[in-house]
């Protein structure tokens, strides 16, 4: 059965361990037998911070935080600065997370629903798709996959074998066929039948001499000649341990479409989960789920204060 989005605390400690370690391990040894916080022990917390894939601009915010509360005599033991921080970092979290794209999804009153699901190749987007899908099938919900990444050899097929393991049906063409009239045909088809979800599996790559944000753009358009407003949510997916890269690549994509929400990948296994609070505070769009591994149940919707506590646990 599907958790249902909400995975125990202490697994998200236990897959959170790498960034725990490069994080909190070595704010733990900074901050034991200091007796006062001085300037030279924010300084060395500065450096634990940026060198967690916090980034720069973020790091330089909540130490700026510190130095105030520091200032204004309401913090001076050491022992103090752990909770601060937490919660300094929760608050930047909590500022972009808004209306959370997580309830949009779930609480979606329009049918059939359409998301693109969008990222550079290999970030984990058609197996985000298949735990998405397995999260709503387990809630009964009709869901239908468009294969419309018909560039990568066995692209299709991938998406056919996640479709058949989660209950999902998969609308596809032949590989090279235009993606843009993949998704017309399949939103026309889903229409006529009760379907509440309808994915749209993108490419992450093409041919050199075509460009992926005008193919993109193309999708999205079609999308909205076949329904209007679809599509409803277009995710971006990006993988943590790509670290401060992934903010980056989130501006190519934020430029040219409209992002919705963000769905992070892959913080199994990375050092880098500190990533997460700088591309929340950067691009000012809300993560709705973030992936801790390669099965269907490695998914999760996101919670600021949950992940917080889990890092520095
Ligand atoms: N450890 C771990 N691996 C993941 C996670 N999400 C995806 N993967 C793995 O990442 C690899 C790429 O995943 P895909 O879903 O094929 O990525 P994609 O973005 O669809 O790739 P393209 O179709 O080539 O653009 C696979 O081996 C997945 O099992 C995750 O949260 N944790
Ligand atoms: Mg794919």
């Amino acid at each position: 059965m599907p958790s249902h989005g909400k995975a125990p605390a202490g697994r998200l400690r236990d897959r959170l361990s790498k960034t725990r370690t490069r994080l909190t391990d070595r704010l733990n040894t900074l901050l034991i037998g200091k007796k006062t916080v001085d300037p030279v022990l924010l300084e060395h917390l500065e450096e634990i911070l940026f060198t967690s894939d916090i980034g720069v601009e973020t790091t330089v915010q909540l130490i700026d935080g510190l130095k105030q509360r520091v200032d204004q005599n309401s913090l001076d033991k050491p022992e103090q600065v752990k909770n601060i921080l937490k919660e300094q970092m929760i608050s930047l979290l909590d500022a972009s997370q808004g209306l959370p794209a997580s309830n949009l999804l779930e609480k979606a009153s329009r049918s059939p629903y359409v998301i693109m699901f969008i990222g550079v190749n290999g970030v984990g987007k058609t197996t985000t798709i298949a735990k998405v899908a397995y999260y709503l099938r387990g809630q009964g919900q009709a869901v239908v996959l468009v294969a419309a990444d018909t560039f990568r050899a066995a692209a299709i097929e991938q998406l056919q074998i996640w479709g058949d393991r989660v209950g999902a049906e998969v609308i596809s063409q032949k590989r090279g066929a235009d993606p843009g009239a993949v998704v017309f045909d399949a939103i026309a088809a889903a229409k006529a039948r009760k379907i509440d979800k309808i994915f749209i599996d993108t490419a992450g790559r093409l041919h050199t001499k075509s460009n992926l944000m005008e193919e993109l753009k193309k999708i999205q358009r079609v999308s909205g000649q076949q329904l209007p407003e679809a599509p409803h949510q277009v995710t971006l997916i990006l993988d943590a341990t790509t670290g401060q890269n992934a903010i980056a690549q989130a501006q190519v994509f934020t430029e040219s479409l409209g992002v919705t929400d963000i769905i992070l990948t892959k913080l199994d296994g990375t050092a880098k989960g500190g990533a997460v609070i700088g591309i929340s505070h950067r691009l000012r769009i809300p993560i709705s789920y973030i992936c801790t591994g390669e099965g269907l149940d490695d998914f999760q919707v996101f919670n600021p204060r949950e992940f917080v506590e889990a890092v520095f646990a």
